[in-house]
């Protein structure tokens, strides 16, 4: 048994998010902490709303309310759609929690300490027209780098680069659209990633092993380009303050940090909000302080994320001379794109997740967009792809295999597990392959390989198929009673199988499935490779039930009705 740390990056508050974020962040990272809980490994999931920031601001004063409530609010609202996709956060915090100020507030003094933070004056965008200062998204603009014509001050959707206002072409307000705008100074905190820059060499050098491709090339190209000093504070409302123990004058001119510093250390404040509300049973410091080999951390994200992972928050980890947990495995995503196209939150095309819940519920998109993870390369989501995977891997090979054979089990023999004979050689064959395919299925989870595992199960489903088609129990019972009630046993255990092993991608199918049985004690929380060979954990006699169609099949009407709800093809 080993101790998991979990996170996924943290999903900004100022809206509902769609399909794409919710399969490069947090759904894998539900899936593989399901399925290492199932495993008995003590795992830790953590997961927050990320509320500082620009975003924040304007997504407040978008809707008129002050930008504390109006977080309050997102943060409830995100929540219920994450229960809804059955998320099995162990917390769910925010990144405004007094928790992150404090160690937010802890980091930058320490990095001062050493010598890693600098005060210094800056040049900086100011609005006559909105009297104030734009920070990040407040400026909008042509991307000097790929030309993209609504960069954001902060960072180019397009191209991923990290920008600076200033660097924007024909800059223009977010706030008014104003385009007079002027540089003025004002003295804001560094941090001197310049200085850190070999020690985050050698970091990087030590671990991108355990990294996909992905993260090793993201993180190996921001370090050719070099690490640059960055203003880590902002002229915001809004966000975690300046210490005035520290940077007094800072404080008094109302700066906040950056919400790119105070965002990933929100992973371990969210730790400690779950810590502090049963601190006799919860250790927050037992999984981040001083456990570099003791904790395995893996971190989930969309590639856009991956700089601020691997080279930005590690650095500030370095610079804070205390043994804080590291990253060991980053799990990076390319993007799930609709119809070729891009999901956008800001154009709202696509598919969000709240929508998402109202169409079908949790398990088909579970299954169907971890089968289609943007794993090596972007993929696209399509309402026919979507619709004929359902049908054909959750309504026909799963859903019928289970509904068949317990409801034809119960019309010929009763409503418990019949006997029949002993076991033959097409059982033995069926156990070998099922075995087989969950060593393959364990390997690919445990490689984080989600779309390889999503096969892997589809395979196990599939060969129960098979095995119930070459043995034919409909023909059997015409001539030999007990050969098709040993069928039947058979694929009843199956299906207890598939209810154990699918749970991590599709948790509430699974405990209906499950439920069919009325087992003594159904402890079992995995399947042994002898189990999977013998396949005899359902005895005869085991009273039964035939739960509801698992899945429904998608009819060409219901395709169009989505396709005209939300648009059939990219713009
Ligand atoms: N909120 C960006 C995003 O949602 C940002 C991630 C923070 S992770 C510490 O893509
Ligand atoms: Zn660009």
């Amino acid at each position: 048994m080993a101790r998991h740390l979990i996170t996924s990056a943290l999903p900004y508050i100022n809206g509902i998010k769609h399909l794409g974020n919710m399969v490069g962040s947090m759904l894998p990272a539900d899936v593989y902490s399901r399925y290492l809980r199932q495993r008995g490994h003590d795992v830790l999931y953590i997961c927050a709303t990320d509320e500082h920031g620009t975003p924040a601001e304007l997504a407040a004063k978008e809707l008129g309310l002050p930008v504390d409530e109006f977080c309050a609010q997102a943060h409830d609202a995100q929540k219920a759609v994450y229960d809804g996709f059955a998320l099995a956060f162990d917390y769910f915090g925010r990144s405004s929690s007094e928790q992150n100020v404090e160690i937010t507030q802890h980091f930058a003094r320490k990095l001062k300490e050493n010598g890693f933070i600098e005060e210094r004056a800056i040049r900086q965008v100011y609005s006559p027209a909105d009297g104030r200062f734009l920070p990040d998204r407040y400026v909008e603009g042509t991307c000097p780098h790929c030309g993209y014509d609504k960069a954001r001050g902060d960072q180019c959707e397009n191209c991923t680069r990290v920008l600076d206002p200033t660097d924007l072409i024909e800059p223009r307000s977010a706030i008014s659209g104003s385009t007079d705008l002027e540089v003025r100074e004002t003295k804001h905190l560094f941090l001197l990633q310049s200085k850190l820059q070999h020690e985050v060499e050698a970091w990087v050098a030590a671990h991108e092993h355990q990294w996909p491709q992905l993260a090793s090339s993201i993180a190996r190209k921001w370090l050719t380009e070099g690490l640059h000093d960055r203003a880590i504070t902002r002229d915001l409302d809004w966000g975690v303050p300046v210490p005035a123990d520290t940077w007094p004058e800072l404080a008094a001119e109302g700066k906040v940090f950056y919400v790119w510093f105070d965002a990933p250390i929100e992973y371990i404040g969210a730790t400690k909000e779950w810590s502090d509300q049963d601190p006799e049973n919860r250790d927050w410091k037992s999984w981040w302080f001083d456990v570099d080999t003791d904790v395995r951390y893996t971190e989930f994200m969309a590639k856009d994320n991956v700089p601020f992972h691997t080279v930005m928050f590690p650095a500030t980890e370095l610079g804070v001379r205390e043994p804080w947990k590291k990253v060991d495995v980053v799990k990076a995503f390319n993007w799930l794109t609709y119809y070729g196209g891009k999901f956008s939150t800001s154009q709202k095309r696509g598919v969000f997740t709240d929508q998402a819940l109202e169409v079908l519920p949790a398990d088909y998109w579970r299954y169907f967009l971890i089968a289609n993870a943007p794993e090596s390369d972007d993929s696209s989501f399509t309402w026919e792809h979507f619709t004929a995977t359902v049908n054909k891997d959750l309504a026909d090979t799963l859903g019928n295999f289970v509904n068949r054979v317990l409801s034809f089990s119960r019309k010929r023999f009763g409503d418990e597990v019949p006997a029949g004979a002993a076991a033959g050689e097409a059982e033995a064959k069926l156990g070998e392959e099922i075995a087989r395919l969950l060593a393959e299925y364990e390997e690919h989870m445990e490689a984080l390989q989600f779309r390889k595992a999503a096969a892997a199960l589809r395979a196990l489903w599939s060969a129960g198929n098979s095995y119930l088609e070459e043995k034919a129990p409909w023909l059997e019972i015409k001539t030999d009673q007990e050969a098709a009630a040993l069928t039947l046993r058979t694929a009843m255990n199956l299906i207890h199988l598939y209810a154990v092993v699918s749970e991590p991608f599709i948790p509430t199918s699974s405990a209906a499935m499950r439920g069919a049985f009325a087992l003594e004690d159904d402890t079992a929380t995995w399947v042994t490779p002898e189990e999977a060979r013998s396949l005899t954990s359902i005895p005869a006699g085991t009273p039964f039930t035939v739960p509801p169609v698992l899945f429904a099949k998608l009819t060409e009407d219901d395709l169009e009705a989505y396709k005209e709800r939300f648009g059939g093809q990219a713009e």
